[in-house]
């Protein structure tokens, strides 16, 4: 590949940052307020900007309802327009109201079951008013004991739920299902992992596809293979990015493993080049929540780390790669993928940054703006303002 044509690959990939992600959050024995943190959409939407600044591919951001919740979604949306925004997946909340203690969707109770599809609806709508093509939905529904409830009945209820949500959602609207294996629920969760989503999505419809985050798996799953077999079915909808250790730690992407997120690329990117059409439709989204370190500086490690992982999977020799496995050269194999991985694309991304006349660093120049220490001095902090769990 040359370098016009890698350069312009690493400037049409874009990253969505999440509204949350601006705010402040916590663990699950305090909420740490960081100065200058975020407390509305309007101040998640400035510093939001910020990260596109610098970056030039953030041009998108995820809510989360009710946390954003506001009443003229017209004035957000022009708001998003005139900071070079525009807003991307509508997340509704299925956990954090009393009446979800033993579940949504899933809820034996069929007015609970209601008053949660009801919520989906009016996150479709929402999205419809700001138009954007994404609802993305995670559930916090299972059980903690064993015979607590009916676990096909629970999926009968999740399936007539899904089934309800999919009819009303809009042409060009995808639905977007996420997994977790397991939290808050602890004995079964009703979407643990990806067969069961995938088996949900294709039971919808086309419109809904498995959105998989990369801190959603027990320890030791190889998310790309999950990767490989959901662009093969045709319904990797796209992803929640961030990096953990143990649990959904919630880190900054590629922080712990990058090698993991290298591989995730190369199979999206070996499926680019086989003309796969799911691999060009993929909503690439960062899901993270910081609690010791800066917010905004985070996410654009973040952004950086996942335009590093995607640069480098650019960079394997495709062709040498075919030839290798087709002989049976394991190790001829995994050399193709090491010097891709080992390759140092600094000076490539700072070269694109450059280019589109930013600073080749964006952490360098995002400290340089001064905005940290401006909005540290000008926003206050409002108690319980944060909507991440725990907070
Ligand atoms: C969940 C999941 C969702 C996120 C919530 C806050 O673990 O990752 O995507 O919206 O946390
Ligand atoms: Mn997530
Ligand atoms: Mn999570």
């Amino acid at each position: 590949m040359d370098i016009d044509a890698f350069v312009e690959k690493i400037q049409q990939f874009t990253v969505e940052t999440p509204s949350w992600g601006y705010g402040d959050s916590g663990t699950r024995f305090n909420v740490f307020h960081w100065p200058g943190a975020a407390s509305n959409l309007r101040e998640k939407l400035e510093d939001a900007a910020q990260v596109q600044k610098v970056t030039g591919v953030c041009p998108s951001v995820a809510i989360h309802i009710p946390w954003d919740k506001e009443d003229d979604w017209q004035t957000v949306k022009a708001y998003a327009g005139q900071l070079d925004l525009r807003i991307g997946a509508v997340n509704p909340n299925l956990f954090q109201d009393d009446a979800y203690r033993l579940g949504s969707l899933c809820h034996y109770d069929k007015h609970v079951r209601q008053r949660a599809i009801e919520h989906v609806l009016e996150c479709i709508q929402i999205a419809r008013e700001v138009s954007s093509d994404v609802v993305s939905l995670w559930l916090a529904d299972g059980t903690n004991y064993p015979g607590q409830d009916d676990l096909r009945r629970r999926r009968h209820r999740l399936l007539d739920s899904l089934q309800a949500i999919y009819a009303a959602l809009p042409a060009g609207m995808r639905l977007l299902i996420e997994y977790k294996f397991f939290e808050p629920s602890l004995y079964s969760t009703d979407l643990p992992d990806w067969g069961t989503s995938l088996q949900m999505v294709q039971k919808l419809g086309p419109q809904a596809e498995v959105l998989v985050d990369t801190g959603h798996h027990p320890l030791g799953t190889n998310i790309a293979h999950i990767v490989a077999q959901l662009l093969d079915e045709g319904r990797l909808g796209g992803f929640h990015f961030n990096d953990r250790r143990y649990a959904d730690d919630d880190l900054i992407v590629g922080s712990q493993n990058p090698f993991e997120l290298f591989c995730i690329f190369n199979e999206i990117i070996g499926a680019e080049v086989e003309c796969n059409a799911n691999a060009n439709r993929i909503a690439y989204m960062i899901d993270q929540s910081h609690n010791i370190e800066p917010k905004i500086e985070a996410m654009i490690q973040s952004v950086v780390n996942i335009q590093t992982a995607y640069a480098k999977a650019l960079l394997v020799d495709r062709a040498a790669l075919y030839e290798a496995q087709e002989a049976g050269d394991v190790l001829g194999a995994y050399r193709v993928l090491q010097a891709a991985y080992e390759t140092d694309v600094r000076p490539l991304l700072a070269e694109a940054r450059v280019r589109q006349g930013r600073n080749p660093d964006p952490i360098e120049a995002f400290g340089a703006s001064g905005y940290a220490e401006r909005v540290a001095q000008q926003r206050t902090a409002v108690a319980g303002a944060s909507g991440y769990p725990g907070a």
